[in-house]
């Protein structure tokens, strides 16, 4: 039997997802496990629990637990786990877990005759995982802030300025919370790194991709900070991960994974990372400067690859660490397919019928413009969720509505991405939302930028299994670098290049354009600015 199969993991917000691969570009197995539809006695919505507070989103790591052992069981099935070189996983980033003393033990022994979540479910010293979606730690960041000598330090020494979602506020607050069960907890792991651990049958360590979005970290140095550290919580060096570089192995499969789904005992385990520097990978652009990413999955980022870390950075844009050791810029928006979803069901419509729309009404939409904070909003920070509406935009207008949420998160993403260097010519889109033509038409007008989807659209599972790979290859001493790898996937989808439209780009970029009216809707509704109602009426005498 030869082992030349690679295995990636994507625990992403609503599902988890394995793909595997072989190295002359083929997938050959892809299987996906939705949590709402699969585990409803877990309650979540969209994969997450969210409190009575919008701002408070956690999810019980007992069911990512359960995900992983009903997936591991089906490869089994498929005879394919046996042909497998080396995994690796990629997850939502910035979500904690917390362990007590006696999980390292557990993982290590655990019975192949018994499921997974039987012999680890009571491994936790807190039953909740905050995660990515979670702004509710203003204070903490403001301490930490304040602790680390100002935000414009802070992001400095650590890639980014206070954010709610990052660990280290996150663990802030359970330490102020709850100080006995954070004495009880003997490690704290991302997601990526324990389900990693799961994997690897021991406490696994973080690569920077995932350490770097904690606020825990020095981006310079690649090693967890000593003053972030102290500025966050006591004792916490100790109940970390190690932080390592680029994609190493951090063992073999445990004696589990080898009796329960049938690994090859010489199966390599690759250090885990998030979703979006798995996803950088996928799409060939550890290395790449000119093309930038869009991932329309349950959040919206914006993403590319720097070799060092520039001085004029947006100021909402985090580092992360890239697959080769150096870094990539990100902006996230919460209000993504989430949003998206609300007014498609709002209106009864299908995503063909959304993508009608798009292609079939005038960019502009006549100067009517949503904010669409239909939760807390990350980019621009807004706490208290909201839909604003200008220009006259009404509630029952579908197809006013539908233009509106797309053009608002694709200018916002124009506008935060500002400091990101040289606009791109060339944008990949990635995640659930790149199947939508419409979609993408939108993204290329307001950008005026060459936008390709790709045939695989799991670029953060793609990117977990050629990090596998990659790890694997390095092992055996073949240097084959990420692009080499990648490039036999990048086959573009269906219709191929989407180009921008020369009246749109006028529309969104000229004298009174959709984007400055939507930049004074925004300043308006943060209370930073007038009433763009003004503007409304130039955008009509001018583009009407
Ligand atoms: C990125 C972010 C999200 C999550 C979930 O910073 O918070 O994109 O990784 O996908």
């Amino acid at each position: 039997m030869r082992r030349n199969k690679f295995l990636g993991l994507d625990l992403s917000t609503q599902s988890l997802t394995a793909l595997i691969i072989d190295l002359s570009d083929h997938i050959l197995y892809r299987k996906s496990i939705n949590f709402d539809e699969t585990y409803p006695s877990y309650q979540t919505r969209g994969g997450v629990l969210a409190g009575e507070d919008p701002r408070v989103v956690c999810a019980d790591p007992r069911m990512w637990i359960k995900a992983v052992d009903d997936l591991l069981l089906l490869l089994r099935h498929e005879g394919i786990t046996k042909e497998v070189a080396a995994l690796s996983v990629s997850a939502q980033q910035h979500g904690s877990v917390y362990l007590h003393s006696e999980a390292a033990a557990r993982l290590k022994d655990l019975d192949h005759h018994k499921p997974l979540l039987e012999q680890t479910g009571d491994i936790f010293s807190r039953l909740v995982a905050p995660v990515w979606m979670d702004s509710s730690t203003s204070e903490e960041c403001k301490e930490i802030t304040q602790a680390m000598g100002g935000n414009t330090r802070l992001a400095e020494i650590t890639g980014s300025r206070a954010t709610e979602r990052f660990t280290g506020p996150q663990i802030r607050k359970f330490w102020k919370q709850d100080p006995q069960a954070y004495e009880r907890t003997s490690h704290i792991a991302l997601i990526s790194s324990f389900a990693t651990s799961l994997l690897g049958g021991r406490l696994a360590p973080v690569d920077c991709g995932d350490g770097f979005g904690t606020h825990l970290a020095n981006i310079r140095t690649g090693k967890w900070s000593r003053k972030a550290l102290a500025a966050t919580a006591p004792r916490l060096r100790a109940k970390l991960p190690k932080l390592i570089r680029g994609d190493e192995s951090v063992g073999k499969v445990s004696s589990y994974l080898i009796k329960r789904y049938d690994f090859h005992p010489q199966a390599e385990v690759i250090v885990g990372t998030g979703d979006n520097p798995a996803s950088l990978a996928g799409l060939g652009l550890v290395g790449d400067r000119e093309r930038k990413a869009v991932s329309l999955g349950t959040s919206d980022t914006y993403f590319g690859y720097m070799r060092s870390l520039g001085r004029d950075r947006s100021p909402e844009g985090q580092v992360f660490g890239a697959a080769d050791g150096k870094y990539m810029l990100l902006l996230c928006f919460k209000n993504g397919s989430l949003a998206r979803e609300a007014v498609k069901s709002r209106y009864r419509l299908s995503w063909d019928e959304v993508s009608r729309i798009l292609l079939s009404t005038k960019p502009g939409n006549d100067g009517k413009i949503m904010l669409p904070y239909f939760l807390p909003e990350i980019t621009p920070l807004v706490l208290k969720p909201k839909v604003h509406r200008f220009g006259g935009l009404l509630e029952e207008d579908a197809e006013g509505n539908v233009r509106a949420v797309v053009e608002a998160q694709i200018m916002a993403m124009w506008l935060h991405s500002a400091g990101f260097g040289t606009r791109p010519e060339k944008i990949l889109v990635t995640a659930g939302g790149s199947e939508n033509r419409g979609l993408l038409q939108v993204i290329a007008d307001v950008f005026d930028a060459q936008v390709e989807a790709f045939e695989v659209k799991d670029s953060a599972a793609l990117g977990a299994a050629l990090r596998a790979a990659k790890g694997f290859l390095a092992i055996k001493g073949d240097s084959r670098g990420g692009k080499e790898l990648t490039e036999p996937f990048a086959r573009q989808r269906g219709r191929g290049i989407v180009r921008p439209r020369k009246e749109a780009v006028d529309i969104y970029r000229g004298e009174h354009g959709l984007l400055g009216l939507y930049e004074a809707c925004e300043t308006f509704a943060l209370g930073l600015g007038g009433d763009p109602e003004v503007r409304v009426r130039k955008f009509r005498e001018t583009y009407g």
